[in-house]
C-alpha cells in the first residue's frame, strides 16, 4: 500500500462535494465528465476541463421536465444513478438509469455537451443499473451493466438484440460487481468494474479479453485500486473510469470519501471525484497514488474557474450548480417575479417532505460559510444544510420569528428561537472543525446557525454536531447540499453567499 505522508491537500478531490460515479471522455484537448444526481433536478451535472484537475460545470444533461420526472413517492437516493458519457461518431452519448417508478435506462445525445441534450431514448431491454456503452470496430454497440451482464444495443433507438449474457462477477466472494466500463486498448478489450460495495470495502478490478463480449480473464493483481483497511484519508475508493491524459498516459477518475472525526469516521460531503495516474505492466493497468500534487503533473495547468462567492440572482436563469429536490417548476422557483431576488413559493411540503421547495448547491469544502438575505414577510423559509428529508439543520424565518430546527431520523426539534425586527435579515451558517480536545467520539465537524446583525457580527443560535448530517448516520448515496427553502407562503432571497474557510 502507498505511504500516506503526503503534503496537506495532496489527496484533494478534483471535483469536491457530492459528485459520485464519475464518467469521463476526451475529445481532442477537451475532457468532459458526468456524475450521478439521485433525487435532485436538474440531473447529471456535466463538467469541462483541459487539465483533468480544474473542472467547470457547463450544464446538466437532464435539465427539462420532459427528460426527467421524479415522482413524489421517490425517496432520497432514488432517481438518477451512474451515467456513462462517451463521444462516438461526432456525438456525445450519455446513458443513465432513472431508478424511480416509471423510470429505467435512458440515452440522451448532444453535439455540444453544454446542451441542448435530446429527449430520452428509453432502452427497456437493458437489464440493470450502471449501463456502459462501447462500440467495436464494425460499429456494434455493446451495453454492459452491473452484475456484470451485457447486451447488444442500438443506442439511437434503444432497441436491444439477443439475450443479455453474464460476463464476469469480479473477485470471488466480493459483493456488488457493478459500474462496468469496457475499452479497447491495444490488442485487448478491458472490462473495468467496481466491487465490494460503495462503502469501506469498495474497490476497482479489471479483466481482459480478445472480444468485447469476452471471455474475460481477471487481472492477477485485482483489486487494482482499493483503500480498504488502510489509514488513507480518502476511503471507499471505487467506481472508476479511464482516460488518456494530455501526456498520452492513462489516468483514472473514481469516487472516494473523506471520513473525519473519531471512530468509525463520518463523511459529510458525499462521494467525491478523485484522479490517479495509471501505468501498464504486462498488459495490466497499475493505479498510482490518489490525487498527485497538481503542480507535479507533466502538463500545464489551466486556470480554474472563478468561484463566485455571491449569487445575486440578477440573471433570469439559475446557474447550473443550483439543484432542487425532485423538480423545479418555474412558478415555485423563479428570479423573474421580483428581479434581482430568488422567489420560492411553498407547495405544502416542509424540509421533512420529499416535495419541499428547496434550491441549493453542494457543500464542496470541509469548512465553509453560507449566508443569505431573506425577506420572510409573506411566508416562512430559510437556510438549510440538507442531507435528505430526514436529516437536515435549518435556520428559518417568518415575520419577526427566527428559529433553528434540527431533524435527525424521526426526531425533529426546535433548538433555539429569537425575535427580530420586521424586514429582510441575513441568515448564516458556518461549518467548522470541532473544537479540541479530540477523542474517539469527536464528530466530523460543527454546524453553527444564526443571524447576522446589520454591522456584520454573527449571533449564533445553535452549534450542532455535524455527524448527524453524514452518510454513516443517514445512509444513502448523496452528500450535503446547502440552500434556501420555502415551507409556507412565498419567501424571497436577495442573494446567497458560499465561501470556503481556511483550515
Ligand atoms: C451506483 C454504483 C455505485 O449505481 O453506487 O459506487 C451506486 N458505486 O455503481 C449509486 O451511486
Amino acid at each position: 500500500m502507498p505511504a500516506h505522508n503526503q503534503p496537506a491537500h495532496a489527496a484533494d478531490p478534483v471535483l469536491p462535494g457530492f459528485h459520485p460515479d464519475p464518467s469521463i471522455c476526451r475529445v481532442g484537448d477537451d475532457y468532459y465528465l458526468a456524475c450521478s444526481s439521485f433525487e435532485y433536478f436538474p440531473g447529471v451535472p456535466l463538467f469541462h476541463s483541459r487539465d483533468l484537475v480544474h473542472w467547470r460545470q457547463i450544464g446538466n444533461a437532464l435539465d427539462r421536465p420532459e427528460q426527467l420526472r421524479l415522482p413524489v413517492s421517490m425517496p432520497s437516493s432514488g432517481g438518477i444513478y451512474a451515467p456513462t458519457l462517451r463521444h462516438h461518431d461526432g456525438r456525445f452519448w450519455l446513458i443513465v438509469t432513472n431508478c424511480s417508478e416509471g423510470g429505467g435506462n435512458l440515452i440522451v445525445t448532444a453535439t455540444d455537451p453544454a446542451g441542448p441534450w435530446s429527449d430520452p431514448i428509453w432502452a427497456p431491454g437493458v437489464p440493470g443499473i450502471d449501463p456502459d456503452l462501447a462500440w467495436d470496430e464494425d460499429g456494434t454497440c455493446w451495453c454492459t451493466v452491473a452484475g456484470v451482464a451485457q447486451v447488444r444495443l442500438d443506442p439511437s433507438t434503444g432497441q436491444t438484440y439477443g439475450t443479455p449474457h453474464k460476463l464476469w462477477s469480479g473477485g470471488p466472494g466480493a459483493k456488488a460487481p457493478e459500474a462496468p466500463h469496457l475499452y479497447r486498448i491495444g490488442d485487448y478489450w478491458y472490462l473495468l468494474i467496481a466491487e465490494g460495495g460503495t462503502e469501506r470495502g469498495h474497490g476497482v478490478s479489471i479483466a481482459r479479453g480478445r472480444t468485447p463480449a469476452g471471455p474475460f480473464e481477471p487481472c492477477p493483481a485485482n483489486p487494482i485500486l482499493t483503500h480498504r483497511g488502510t489509514d488513507h484519508p480518502v476511503q471507499n475508493t471505487g467506481h472508476a473510469d479511464l482516460v488518456q491524459g494530455p501526456d498520452g498516459a492513462w489516468w483514472m477518475v473514481f469516487l472516494g470519501v473523506r471520513p473525519r472525526g473519531g471512530t468509525p469516521g463520518w463523511h459529510v460531503l458525499g462521494r467525491e471525484t478523485f484522479l490517479a495516474p495509471v501505468t501498464w505492466e504486462d498488459g495490466w493497468p497499475v493505479v498510482g497514488e490518489v490525487a498527485p500534487d497538481p503542480s507535479a503533473l507533466p502538463w500545464p495547468l489551466s486556470p480554474g474557474p472563478v468561484q463566485e462567492q455571491r449569487d445575486d440572482f440578477d440573471l433570469t436563469e439559475l446557474r447550473p450548480s443550483w439543484i432542487s429536490v425532485r423538480d423545479r417548476p418555474c412558478e415555485l422557483c423563479t428570479t423573474k417575479e421580483r428581479p434581482g431576488w430568488l422567489t420560492l413559493r411553498a407547495r405544502g411540503g416542509s424540509l421533512d417532505e420529499p416535495d419541499v421547495v428547496f434550491t441549493g448547491r453542494r457543500q464542496q469544502d470541509l469548512t465553509c460559510r453560507a449566508r443569505t438575505l431573506v425577506d420572510p414577510e409573506q411566508g416562512r423559509g430559510g437556510l438549510a444544510v440538507r442531507l435528505d428529508e430526514r436529516h437536515h439543520y435549518a435556520i428559518e424565518a417568518s415575520g419577526t420569528d427566527v428559529r433553528v430546527i434540527a431533524r435527525v431520523g424521526s426526531l425533529r426539534t426546535v433548538v433555539a428561537e429569537l425575535s427580530v425586527p420586521a424586514g429582510p435579515l441575513v441568515l448564516a451558517l458556518t461549518i467548522a472543525d470541532p473544537p479540541p480536545p479530540h477523542g474517539p467520539c469527536t464528530g466530523p465537524d460543527v454546524v453553527s446557525l444564526g443571524v447576522e446583525q446589520p454591522d456584520g457580527t454573527f449571533t449564533e443560535l445553535a452549534a450542532l454536531d455535524g455527524r448527524y448530517l453524514s452518510t454513516e448516520v443517514a445512509g444513502g448515496f448523496t452528500g450535503r447540499v446547502i440552500g434556501m427553502y420555502a415551507a409556507e407562503g412565498t419567501v424571497h432571497f436577495d442573494w446567497f453567499d458560499y465561501e470556503p474557510l481556511d483550515r
